[in-house]
């Protein structure tokens, strides 16, 4: 196998991986407090998400309240105050990004 080949087929699965979605560096669940559309108190530019959250592995051992960057306004679509959901996170550069949100059943 050529260099150049081999290299073609070690960045075949990393193109992979990013045509399947946002990368996941870390899943939570929690409640839904606030959505905040830009413009907010919170951010000028981007939407926020106030969570209330259980412990996230490897990233938070407490369940706080806490508000996040949303990755976009589309992700917080049919999203209500005190819905449970499951959410990802990426670790940006700039913030911790809610990347993904999926609602759960409510509890009762
Ligand atoms: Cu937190």
């Amino acid at each position: 196998m050529t260099f150049a080949r081999r290299v073609a087929v070690l960045l075949v699965p990393l193109v992979v991986l990013g045509a399947a979605g946002p990368v996941v560096q870390y899943r939570g669940t929690g409640v839904v407090l606030a959505l905040l559309p830009p413009p907010s108190d919170l951010h000028m530019t981007r939407p926020v998400i106030v969570i209330e959250h259980d412990p996230i592995v490897g990233l938070m051992a407490e369940r706080m309240a806490m508000p996040f960057l949303a990755a976009s306004t589309a992700l917080l679509e049919g999203l209500h105050q005190g819905d449970r959901i499951v959410f990802g996170l990426q670790d940006a550069p700039d913030a911790l990004l809610v990347v993904t949100i999926e609602r759960l059943p409510a509890r009762r």
